[in-house]
């Protein structure tokens, strides 16, 4: 049952709708529940960020290597981790998490601890480090750099042993020495059998502290964080109710996490701050296959996933693999872009801009047991939107549980465009266009004080889904470095 939010005493004040913050915060130190740390708090803010499956899959086709693969199947034709880094920027996105190390075992780095490396490739004579040379890229482009890290391994020969542990937390070592800073390193509940045919008891106490000892801003994923968690699924979709707040006690990564629905939606009186992510290929698989060329993600499937992800209180850690070359494909790349382009259309200009925003009380609402917090918009003249987006801060706890949002109806009373539960982050939703001066958004359920952050309204592109042709035209030529058509 949902508690009703303290309400504010600051009746009729008026600001634009940016300032919400500074509006609402004043007066309201105390948190409520977990709260994220000021890393989680920057985490959050990325929004979108490039995951990069890249190893012997890539050259073999496969999406599990099983670890028996020579190490000189790995060889890049024309490796480019700066192409990589450029297409992440570009693309708006703010980091870029590397498979340093997938199921099948083969490092990336010329690891100490494996002797299924790229040092035992004869591609580059064994002298290559792809960590080093996306780092430095990252570095060069202004991106975070991060690791997956994939604790199952399906060649080493001491997994499935307690000695594997030291093994797996010396090349975690390795991987959080060696490359400068890392904001997050990406662990895999996976836990199948090794080449012996057994399986691993992980040690993640241990797996831990090396992380937190060498890099104590970085966000640990996985099923149950401790920085943040997989949401329990890879089609790209969070729970429309998605709370940062999650139970542990008594689960684990992999096969002891809690149930898919769970993650989806956090609990609501969960002990820690967990938030979600996001991970979504943009391709069928994860890792390149030229089969799946042709079925690269459309603009149109990719501006779902965002409202179902970052518009849902999540990150969006969306996959790109390169292909043999060592490159992303055109075809990816030119997505990536289009993508960017439609964002820029959508949210480029917030429609709420100008508007004088009331903060106060309303009268009883049907169903609602208190008097709701109503924040009120007052455009500079009539617009069109069919997008909402909703900001909550989140520092000091996630609070609001329920909202409606409504415009006037017949100079007299209001009527419901749109409701939710959760805002989070950050929260979009998406309405049939809808054309008024005024709006509100009243806050029907919160746990505590609610602090809204900000209130945007957006309009999307009409021509969104109709001329590809002519958008892939202009994208071409306005990113003609991003479009390396053959
Ligand atoms: C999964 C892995 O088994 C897949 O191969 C992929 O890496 C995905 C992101 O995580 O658990």
């Amino acid at each position: 049952m949902t508690a009703l939010f303290s309400l504010l005493r600051r009746p009729g004040l008026a600001a634009s709708a940016g300032l919400l913050a500074a509006m609402l915060l004043p007066g309201c130190s105390r948190t409520y529940g977990p709260v994220p740390s000021e890393a989680q708090l920057e985490w959050q803010k990325m929004e979108y960020n490039m995951f990069v499956h890249f190893g012997p899959n890539t050259f073999s086709g496969a999406e599990w290597g099983d670890g028996t693969e020579a190490e000189d199947i790995f060889c890049p034709t024309d490796l480019d981790c700066r192409q990589w880094a450029r297409i992440a920027r570009d693309a708006g996105m703010k980091g870029i998490i590397l498979t340093a190390k997938h199921h099948d075992g083969f490092c990336l780095w010329p690891s100490s601890t494996s002797t299924h490396t790229v040092a035992q490739s004869s591609w580059r004579g064994g002298q290559a480090d792809v960590l080093a040379e996306l780092s430095a890229a990252c570095r060069e482009y202004g991106l975070k750099f991060g690791v997956y890290v994939s604790p199952w391994d399906r060649n080493h020969p001491a997994y499935g042993t307690p000695k594997y542990n030291k093994v797996f937390a010396t090349a975690l070592e390795e991987v959080h020495s060696n490359y400068g800073e890392v904001f997050e390193q990406w662990f895999d509940g996976a836990c199948g059998e090794g080449p012996s045919g057994k399986k691993q008891e992980y040690d993640w106490p241990l797996f831990h502290s090396v992380v937190r000892r060498l890099s104590p801003k970085a966000i640990m994923f996985s099923d149950v964080g401790p920085g943040c968690r997989w949401m329990g699924n890879e089609r790209g979709i969070a729970g429309e109710t998605n709370w940062s707040r999650l139970d542990t006690e008594g689960f684990c990564p992999g096969a002891g996490a809690p149930p898919a629905d769970t993650l989806q939606r956090g609990n609501v009186h969960g002990a820690h701050w967990i938030p979600a992510e996001v991970d979504v290929s943009i391709r069928p698989g994860w890792f390149w296959k030229e089969s799946e060329n042709s079925a690269v993600k459309s603009v149109e499937q990719l501006a779902d996933i965002w409202f179902s992800s970052v518009g849902r209180n999540a990150l969006l850690l969306l996959n790109v693999p390169p292909d043999k070359r060592g490159r992303i494909c055109e075809v990816d790349s030119l997505r990536l872009m289009e993508f960017r382009d439609w964002r820029e259309a959508v949210f480029g200009f917030d429609l709420a801009d100008g508007a004088v925003v009331k903060v106060r009380r309303v009268g009883d609402m049907a169903g609602v047991a208190c008097k709701p917090l109503c924040v009120e918009l007052d455009l500079p003249e009539m617009r069109t939107f069919d997008v909402i987006e909703l900001r909550e801060n989140i520092s000091r706890g996630q609070r609001i549980s329920s909202f409606v949002i409504q415009i006037p109806e017949n100079d007299a009373g209001w009527k419901t465009i749109a409701e939710g539960t959760t805002i989070g982050y950050k929260r979009l939703l998406r309405i049939p266009e809808c054309r008024t001066r005024r709006i509100r958004v009243v806050i029907t359920g919160s746990y505590a004080r609610p602090l809204i952050d900000g209130v945007s309204l957006y309009h999307s592109p009409v021509s969104q889904s109709v001329d590809i042709q002519r958008d892939a035209e202009m994208t071409t030529s306005a990113f003609g470095s991003h479009a390396e058509c053959r």
